[in-house]
């Protein structure tokens, strides 16, 4: 274990950690961070918050022994240490986030060490706590940790898991991972409550004491019958008591989350305790790398890089902006000319674009923390009182927010927009992060209109189009960049429910939304050129309310409908043609083309997971080729 380099690549398994000393745990420290920096700098990754749980993360396997102990991550984008010491340091970590490499997320799937997948914040302390009950009545004593950053403080869910921890075990350890930031810069009043925590001295002091007795006589109880003795004798004013010992949950902190040793020696102690406890940590975010301590939003995530000097190798020049800008920027303008237009995000201010308004217009711009449900009901009471707001959530993370959707703004039809980026594949991240639902979710709950534009300035039409409408209205759209058409200055509100046909042609009508309206022109281009038949290419526009008029006129003249959409097959917008059809007794065959009935893995890219379900542009092709029967066929359509 001399040589430098020689720490990591012998942990095989947790208990591999168990016996270093000290300085090499300091070396296998650095190692986890070159590896970390190393891999993410070839794919991308949360750099940031995983160089900040380096020394967190070693000391939880020194004293635990996962996986009879167990961990639940909030988020867990910050388990990649956790794999490093749980037998995954293999190729798979070079080529995390990527196809055949491990995900950017804890998995059940994946390891034995990962007692709970997540990718959604706020899910530690209620998932942990589940485990403590089902091992209290297993009569089990097995060692339950949640760790949760100080964001997830944001979450409802963490604190309402908070108000029935204390009631349902006596054994429960949490880790409270204070860095101070969500993905931005952390907000509300906990985030202000633990920094008072942090800079009061009377809490410093008593758990420096409190660090050092431990130091010399390790031991909980005593410990405890010290900390007790130290608050009676202060009577509390010197230290209060946290918000979390009100609750039953006894609390220790601040505690340095960098220092190995001594965080070993609290979860020893934590293991010991006989009442749910928190240990309140400090640390980094991006500990270790200069650049992403500079930057903390920067580098929560991050593409490829040049892993010396921070520089990204993602960025192209000439690249097509994103619909994320595009949605900033146009609100921004929007939210200028009208004083009643406000914006919400749910701790995504700049993955939203968001942010361009809180630039613009600061008043108008509400970041109220990862807390989804809360900022529909938010938006649904402003619109009460005349206010046009508009919610940037990514169409996964607005699944959090369904029955506010429902009960709140749809059933008493108030005028919010919402704006719902990644609807499609997040490719990196994978199945937690997918937004291939929200047609399905929101296509059955009446008065909302649903949107998808086939670009960036369709786009810019749709949040017109919602904002004036007077009734709720969801616009989903995809990650990442769009096809780089010249947008209008001003926007213009389209047609609730009019289709766009692109071309007008015979036998078949495919009708798309989104980019796989290009798709589809280009299939019927091929069409065309290979048998000399023009098909009809309808952008749908709007998924509901469904261009009906156009849709019927088309079944009088084409002899079969084929619809594409990026979201899955059941309930999506196909489904909403096979439902017209029925409801209006017409019989055509009808081929639908979207995503199936499972989970889909991360990988490289868009094009490549579609290709795995025959949802890329040659695969679609071939299919609708076949679904007329036009392959090894001349100008002769079965149809015909
Ligand atoms: C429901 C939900 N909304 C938004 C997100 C996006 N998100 C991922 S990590 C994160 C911030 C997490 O901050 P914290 O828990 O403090 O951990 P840190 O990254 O600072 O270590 C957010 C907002 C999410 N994962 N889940």
């Amino acid at each position: 274990m001399e040589n430098k380099t020689e720490i990591l690549k012998d942990i095989k398994c947790p208990g591999d950690v168990k016996n270093l000393d000290k300085k090499q745990l300091e070396i296998l420290c650095q190692e986890i961070r070159d590896r970390i920096i190393g891999a993410t700098s070839k794919n991308g990754g949360h750099v940031g918050p995983n160089l900040g749980v380096v020394e967190l993360t070693v000391a939880l396997h020194i004293a635990f022994d996962t996986p009879k102990d167990s961990f639940f991550w909030d988020v867990s984008h910050q388990g990649y240490v956790h794999k490093l010491l749980t037998g995954r340091n293999d190729d798979r970590f070079e080529k995390i986030r990527q196809s055949n490499g491990l995900s950017g997320f804890l998995s059940r799937e994946e390891s034995e060490h990962d007692a709970f997948g997540a990718g959604h914040a706020g899910t530690a302390l209620s998932s942990a706590l589940g485990r403590c009950i089902a091992r209290d009545l297993s009569k089990k004593d097995d060692h339950v940790v949640a760790v949760a950053g100080d964001a997830a403080f944001t979450c409802g869910i963490t604190l309402e898991a908070l108000n029935n921890i204390s009631s349902s075990t006596k054994r429960f350890i949490l880790i409270l991972n204070d860095n101070e930031w969500s993905i931005a810069k952390n907000v509300g009043a906990f985030s202000k409550y633990f920094n008072e925590l942090i800079t009061n001295p009377a809490y410093t002091r008593l758990h420096k004491d409190a660090e050092s007795f431990l130091t010399q006589m390790p031991g909980g109880p005593s410990l405890m019958k010290f900390l007790s003795k130290a608050k009676r004798d202060t009577k509390e004013l010197i230290a209060p008591s946290s918000i979390f010992e009100k609750m039953g949950i006894r609390y220790l902190g601040p505690i340095d989350g960098h220092d190995v040793q001594s965080l070993v020696r609290f979860f020893e102690f934590a293991k010991t305790s006989d009442e749910p406890i928190v240990l309140h940590l400090l640390t980094q975010k991006g500990k270790g790398f200069p650049v992403a301590l500079e930057e903390p939003e920067k580098w929560h995530g991050s593409g490829p890089f040049d892993k010396d000097t921070g520089k990204s190798k993602s960025s192209s020049p000439n690249a097509p902006q994103k619909f994320q800008d595009v949605f900033g920027e146009c609100l921004s303008n929007l939210a200028a000319k009208n004083e009643n237009i406000v914006g919400i995000t749910a701790a995504m201010p700049s993955g939203t674009g968001l942010d361009a308004l809180h630039r613009a217009i600061p008043e108008r711009f509400f970041d109220v923390g990862i807390a989804e449900e809360h900022a529909v009901l938010l938006a649904a009471g402003m619109a009460t009182e005349g206010k046009l707001p508009v919610c940037a959530i990514y169409s996964t993370f607005l699944q959090r927010a369904y029955d506010p959707i429902i009960h709140d703004v749809c059933l008493q039809n108030l005028p919010v927009t919402f704006c719902l980026d990644r609807a499609g594949l997040s490719p990196n991240d994978g199945p937690t992060h997918h937004g291939l639902f929200d047609i399905s979710y929101l296509r059955c709950v009446p008065n909302g209109i649903i949107m998808q534009p086939k670009d960036e300035d369709e786009l810019q039409d749709m949040m017109a189009t919602g904002i004036t409408s007077g009734c709720p209205a969801f616009i989903r759209y995809p990650r990442g960049e769009g096809v780089g058409v010249k947008r209008k200055d001003i926007p213009v509100p389209l047609q609730i429910g009019k289709a766009e046909v692109l071309y007008k042609g015979s036998l078949c009508a495919i009708w798309a939304i989104g980019d796989f309206v290009q798709t589809a022109l280009s299939i019927a281009d091929r069409f065309k050129e290979k048998y000399g038949i023009q098909i009809t290419v309808v952008n749908a526009r709007f998924i509901k309310p469904l261009d009906v008029e156009t849709l019927l006129e088309q079944v009088k003249t084409h002899q079969c409908i084929v619809t594409i959409e990026d979201n899955v097959l059941m309930g999506g917008f196909g489904s909403g043609i096979l439902e017209e059809f029925e409801q209006n007794d017409i019989t055509i065959p009808v081929k639908r083309f979207g995503w199936p009935d499972k989970f889909i893995e991360h990988g490289n890219s868009v094009e490549e997971l579609r290709s795995k379900v025959g949802l890329d542009k040659e695969s679609l092709y071939k299919s609708i080729e076949d679904f007329l029967s036009l392959k090894d066929q001349v100008a002769t359509p079965i149809f015909a």
